[in-house]
């Protein structure tokens, strides 16, 4: 993961993002912003070894610090309170967000060229490209 450290990357496109929000329970207002904004996204490393992961947009700017494999808790940038996991594989960051209602994945998939987030909750797929910024 090292060589995507300190890379800043802004969404590109967005497909299903609409159902997604609907379906963990964004409300009107909060999805007509997410669905406007174009979110930066950073992941660096802490002076404590962990990984910070930042998405910065006019809408909010939100910042989770975690080790790997280890559960921590989040505050979703719509307000959720979930109890988050994440894990490796390869070049992908995969994303476990759980509370009493909702299970959801997302997975983060890193190249030099894109950052490829996909979340799924129940049968809905939602796929999020961004570009590196220059
Ligand atoms: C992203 O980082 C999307 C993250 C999804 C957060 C849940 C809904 C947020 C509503 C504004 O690209």
């Amino acid at each position: 993961m090292e060589e995507f450290l300190n890379k800043k990357y802004k969404l590109h496109s967005s497909d299903k993002f609409e159902q997604y929000m609907k379906a963990v329970g964004v409300g009107m207002l909060t999805r007509k912003m997410g669905n406007t904004v174009s979110p930066v996204v950073e992941l660096t490393k802490t002076d404590d070894g962990k990984y910070s992961l930042s998405s910065n947009s006019a809408f909010k700017n939100t910042s989770i610090k975690f080790n790997l494999n280890e559960e921590f808790d989040e505050e979703t940038p719509d307000g959720r309170k979930v109890k988050s996991t994440i894990t490796q594989e390869g070049n992908k960051l995969i994303h476990v967000q759980k509370n009493d209602k909702l299970s959801t994945t997302i997975v983060r998939e890193f190249q030099p060229d894109e950052l490829k987030m996909v979340l799924t909750v129940g049968d809905i797929v939602c796929t999020r490209i961004y570009k590196p910024v220059q």
